[in-house]
This record gives C-alpha cells, structure tokens and sequence, in this order.
C-alpha cells in the first residue's frame, strides 16, 4: 500500500488565537525592543567562484563585534567578519567546495544541514576542524531547490558554538523552482528570515550560563542577528525563508492581525501546492517558505504568539517552562510606498508530489525520553543502526515524556510525515522535512529517503534538534553501506584519521 496523505484536514489545522495585542500588553519588552526599529540586515549573497569546475566558497569563522542590540557591541562569532554567514547559493547539478577556515580559539565542526551528501563531508561531531585548519569538502548537490542552513555540530558544544552565531543559509536552486511565478529576487521580495534568541549581560556582552534543564534558551528574539527590525517592502508579495536558527526556542508564527498567508515550502523544499494557514509552528531547525501581500503603506508585525494549550506541555510547578507561553514581536514588515501591479496569481501546482515507495519498507523505532534516544545516549565510538540499501525506510518516532518537548532530525535525508498520533497539535505539512517537532505523547510516522552515499568509513547523525538535548547526548548514529559491506571506522573514530 502507498501511503496517502488522507489527513489533509489534520494536517491543515489552523488555530484561532487571542488578540495579540491584547496578550503584548501584559508581557516585559524584551531588551532591545524599545526605541526605533533598525533596517532587517540581509545576509551577503555568495555565488561562489569556480574553480577546476567546483563552485567554491570561503567561510572564515571568527570573533567578530555584533550590534545585535541597537547600543552595544555584543562580542559573539559568526563568518567572514559578520554575525551570521552569508547565504550560499547551490545549483542543483553543480559540483560544490567549500573552504571553511577556523579562525576560532576552538574546535569547532560545520554541518550542512538538510543536505544530502557523503558522510565524510556532512561536518558532523566527525569531522571538527581545529583551530588555524582548513576544512575542504566537496560534494555533488543533487537535490530539490530548498532552503538549508550551515551550523556547528561539535559534540556536546553544539549548543553554545550556534548561540554564539555560527550559522548561514544554503539556497538550493532548480530549474523548475527558478520557473515559478513566486519571488526571487534575493533580498528585494526574496527575504531570508533567521529566528534566534538570546540573554545579554549588563554589558551587552551573551550570556551563556547554561539553565540546568533548558540549555541556552534566550529571553530576547532577533531576527538576521537585530533586535527589533523593520522591513519596507517594495513590492506587494514577499517571500519569507523562516528558520528556527535557535538553540531551544519553538516558535508560533502569525502576523499581528491574523492575516492567512500561503506556506510553499517545508524544510527539504517546495510542498506539491501552496496551503494557506494562519500560524505555523517552528521548532529549531526547521525552516519554512510562506508569501505575505501586503497592501501601499501599511504596516504589520511578524510574531511569535503564545501555543494554544501550551502546546499540551502540562502548566504547573513540577514542568518546565520551554517558553511555549512567550509572545514576541519579530519583524514589523511595512508595505510598499506606492502601488504597483498586483502579484501574478499564484501557481496552483508548486512541483510534482513525491510519492515515496514505501512497500516492504524497513521499519525502525525511535523512542525519544528525557535525554535518551531508545534508552541511550550519544557514544561516538558506537554504530546504533545500518542502513544497506537506497530504498526509503519507515521510522516512527515518539515522545515518550508527558511533560517534555522534543523534535527529531536526520542527517543526509528528507522525509514525508505519514501520520501523527498521541497530539491534537495541528502539524501543518506531511513534507518534504528534515526536522520534525514532537509535542509531549506525540508518535509520528516517516516515509525517509536517504543519500545514496554508501561509505563503510563514516557515521551520520540523528538527534533531537533542541541543542541542549543534543549535546546531553540524544543522538545516534547510523552507516549506509553497499549490501554486504561492513563497518569500518578504522581510526576515524578517534579523530585521528581524517
Ligand atoms: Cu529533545
């Protein structure tokens, strides 16, 4: 039996919320949100230069002074001189290098994530890159046009080394994404959205004291690395590439007067048609692409509302408080100063629905408890599944605790979401993903198509995505080998051969 997406209804759940502004009245302004708004800082856009065929790009990590905050320098780490790193723009087909350089005190790794490719060039826990050295990997990109993101992965310093601003965009274009009447003029109607969050010291400086139970969750948003920014439009209908860049932050989108927009895309890429809904949940790691219109002259404001029962996490003093009942302002977004011609309609088809074939699939289970993954923790040395076929496989994973939240992330894959249990919280799209959120109690099942990128010598990850949670070691790893081949991680596992 193929699997079909029959909860449509289900998985278009969209929720009635309060008046934000009457919610807004009552919370404290978060540190560097009073005062006038400051121009959305859009990332530098890198196009690589070729070299022997290879479209190659440079990414020098570094410490860098960030305004993050409008009056104070924040020092913090980001890529080639900024907080965060540009956006690198990957044509599907196209042979890619990358030449990341730690110019960091520390060891630090680059993980591209969401993207398929051998494991050896993934920049997970395996491959750190010490302070002074290059890292060079290269890979074919051979996938959907997407929205993906770079980020450090070192084991157990993953949170922190992503607080500190260690992350970018990766563009994936297609011919038949490039084709679509949506905007994609970068910058201009193609807008990326990076959601973080932080705590600040006295003196601007970040703080990392790490809560014992919620890791590096920040009490203050910023979007593209500012606080309170603003965004004119010159345009009618903009494109906004949300991403959850936070370390432990869930997000509820919505505009401030409840306006529907149309989410085209998930995590891996474009959906099969655009779906329109009135909020959309992030949680961090996943991405989103939703188109907004905006009427000449008015103004509106991107924010993170409150989840509606808490996102079913239970409110009392023995459970943790995940910010579920935070409301932020993020971006205000003003329309454009004049009128111009009405967006082309917008297409009813985005791209061909992906039915993977699932029939006699393998079928794994992941039970995600506390900081456990099936009753373990992360052991670099230790291989918990192989994977010796290019077929897709089945993995149910759930949430075991009643009073936690978790979400789930597998390296070198994308999948569709075949069906949720054990939650009423609307899920807004089956896919295509490579994150996915889960409410306390909540099973979801996943049609998973992996890289074929078959390699004895090396490791891939998947992990609960809330970093705190990651670097207490809920993470596993997995081999994909040719049928036959076995394990052999030689000396790699020793971080002395690579
Ligand atoms: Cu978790």
């Amino acid at each position: 039996m193929s699997p079909q997406f029959s909860r449509r209804a289900f998985f278009r759940g969209v929720v009635v919320l309060l008046s934000g502004a009457v919610l807004a009245a009552c919370a404290p302004t978060p540190r560097g949100y009073s005062g006038e708004r400051r121009p959305l800082p859009v990332p530098p856009l890198a196009e690589g230069e070729l070299i022997d065929g290879r479209r190659t790009f440079r990414l020098d990590a570094g410490e860098i002074n960030a305004r993050i905050l409008p009056d104070e320098d924040t020092p913090a780490w980001g890529f080639n001189g900024n907080h965060l790193g540009p956006t690198l723009l990957l044509p599907r087909g196209e042979e890619v290098q990358m030449e990341v350089h730690n110019g960091l005190g520390e060891m630090t790794t680059i993980h591209w994530h969401g993207m398929k490719l051998p494991a050896e060039m993934d920049g997970g826990p395996h491959q750190p890159i010490e302070p002074g050295e290059t890292w060079t990997p290269t890979w074919t990109v051979d996938q959907p046009a997407a929205t993906l993101w770079y980020h450090p992965h070192p084991h157990g310093l993953t949170g922190l080394h992503a607080y500190r601003g260690l992350a970018g965009l990766l563009y994936i274009t297609d011919p038949e994404s490039t084709a679509l009447k949506i905007p994609q003029d970068y910058g201009v109607d193609d807008i990326p959205v990076v959601l973080m969050d932080h705590n600040f010291n006295e003196d601007g400086s970040l703080n990392e004291i790490e809560d014992p139970d919620l890791g590096l969750r920040g009490e203050v948003p910023t979007v593209n690395g500012i606080t309170n920014a603003t965004f004119t439009a010159s345009t009618p209908r903009l494109r906004l590439r949300l991403l959850d860049a936070s370390t432990m932050r869930f997000f509820n989108l919505r505009f401030s007067d409840g306006r529907p927009f149309q989410v085209i895309a998930a995590d891996s890429g474009l959906l099969p048609e655009p779906v329109e809904v009135e909020n959309i949940y992030l949680s961090p790691g996943e991405r989103a692409e939703i188109l907004v219109d905006l009427d000449v002259g008015e103004e509106v404001m991107l924010e993170a509302a409150e989840f509606p029962e808490n996102l079913e996490v239970p409110e009392d003093e023995f459970s943790l408080d995940f910010g579920l009942g935070d409301h932020f302002e993020l971006l205000q977004l003003r329309g454009p100063a004049e009128s111009s011609p009405a967006p082309a309609a917008l297409p009813a088809t985005l791209i061909p629905a992906i039915d993977l074939d699932t029939e006699g699939a393998v079928e794994r289970e992941f039970r995600l408890n506390t900081f456990e993954i099936n009753g373990e923790t992360m052991d670099m040395t230790r291989v918990d599944l192989i994977i010796d076929h290019d077929r897709p496989e089945i993995w149910t994973v759930s949430n075991e605790n009643s009073d936690w939240i978790h979400n789930f992330h597998i390296h070198n894959a994308f999948f569709h979401v075949l069906s949720v249990e054990g939650t009423q919280a609307p899920i807004w799209t089956q896919g295509p993903k490579d994150t996915v959120a889960l409410p306390p109690g909540a099973s979801v099942r996943l049609a998973v198509s992996f890289g074929p990128y078959p390699d004895p010598g090396w490791a891939y990850m998947y992990h609960c995505h809330m970093l705190f949670h990651e670097d207490q070691g809920m993470m596993g790893q997995f081999v994909m080998l040719e049928p036959g081949q076995e394990v052999d991680l030689g000396e790699v596992y020793g971080h002395t051969a690579h």
